[in-house]
């Protein structure tokens, strides 16, 4: 299996979130991707590629385009009004019930409009950060319409926390739903998105909701508890012509293998019975005991389980790597998913 790797990433390095009451080192860091790396290695898998380069008019097919400029521009545009060694935020958020176009010569209204929480900082690397990550999942994209079986983009930042205008959760663009939209764009009919991120991916599912050309299905920590909190819950059934499109599976905290591979089952019921000619996966790791950010119980063997299921699947199969946290474990934690793939 080739992995799509670049190490323009790592600028989107030093951005500080909010934790308790105190600014600490952004849990998704430039160390995770050096760990998966070595690990896969490790693993065997050495089929290492550079992405191509691609323009914008891909990430425009799902995103806004003063989105795109927003993200684009914030920094310098923060740099200009709060100066230098800072992390830019946003202080507000959009408030419901009047309509606020953010100014695109205020850095401020637009960090407001275009973020939904505290954890999308943007730092000096961020915006090159978010290219690359785009040009790995298109890279993966190319690769599988030119007939690879299986392809894993490792990405960095992820992606599924963002919809067409609204970064958060450490994501900026979306990119398995740009990979999915790629997909469609040159030809495929249905993209299955299978998320199994610990966190709910509501980015890519608000992304889909209305449409049917695009299932969304996602396991996840139960918004009751856990992050993103609004959504996740399994009443969101679609919307429109996309209703029975998306199915959300929420698990309770401290979930561990044998509910999970229950879950992974429905998923994969209702992803053969959808009949996809690819498959997205949101390949999260945070569901791992040791996640300093997950709340589930999987222990690193589970891994090879996740993997063998999604292959049982019989799909191409386009991973994209979304979340996990815990810079000892995760490597071995992404090797053991697709070595599992491979083994069936
Ligand atoms: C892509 C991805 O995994 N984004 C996750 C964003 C979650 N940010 C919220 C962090 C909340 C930290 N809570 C710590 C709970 C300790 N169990
Ligand atoms: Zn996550």
């Amino acid at each position: 299996m080739k992995i799509i790797y670049s190490d323009a990433h790592q600028g989107h390095a030093g951005a500080m979130e909010l934790r308790r009451e105190t600014f600490v080192p952004m849990a998704e860091c430039p160390e995770r991707m050096a760990a998966i790396l070595a690990a896969l290695a490790g693993a065997g898998f050495d089929d290492t590629l550079a992405p191509d380069t691609f323009g914008l008019e891909e990430a425009g097919r799902i995103h806004d385009p003063d989105f795109l400029r927003f993200l684009e521009t914030a920094y310098p545009m923060w740099l200009e009004r709060h100066g230098p060694g800072t992390t830019a935020f946003a202080r507000t958020f959009g408030m419901r019930g009047m309509a606020q176009k953010p100014r695109m010569d205020n850095v401020d209204a637009m960090l407001s409009a275009y973020t939904f929480d505290i954890f999308a900082p943007i730092v000096a690397g961020t915006w090159t950060a978010i290219r690359s990550a785009l040009d790995v999942a298109l890279t993966g994209a190319s690769l599988i319409q030119a007939g690879a079986p299986s392809v894993f983009s490792l990405c960095r930042p992820p992606g599924h926390h963002a919809s067409g205008d609204l970064a958060g959760g450490y994501c900026y663009l979306n990119n398995a739903a740009i990979a999915a939209q790629n997909f469609l764009d040159r030809g495929a009919s249905r993209v299955a998105i299978l998320d199994i991120d610990y966190h709910h991916g509501n980015g890519t599912q608000r992304i889909f909701y209305d449409r049917d050309d695009v299932l969304f299905v996602s396991l996840h920590g139960r918004p009751e508890e856990e992050y993103p909190f609004l959504l996740g819950y399994a009443d969101e059934t679609g919307h429109g012509a996309g209703e029975g499109f998306n199915l959300n599976l929420p698990m309770p905290p401290g979930t561990r293998i044998d509910t999970y591979m229950t879950a992974m089952e429905t998923a994969a019921a209702r992803i053969a019975a959808f009949a996809p000619d690819v498959l997205v996966l949101s390949l999260g790791v945070d569901t791992f005991d040791g996640d300093p950010v997950g709340g589930f119980c999987l222990q690193t063997p589970d891994y090879l389980r996740l993997g063998q299921a999604v292959a049982k699947l019989g799909l191409p199969t386009h991973f994209v790597m979304e979340g996990g946290y815990s810079v000892a474990a995760l490597g071995q934690n992404v090797s053991n998913v697709l070595t599992g793939y491979l083994q069936r």
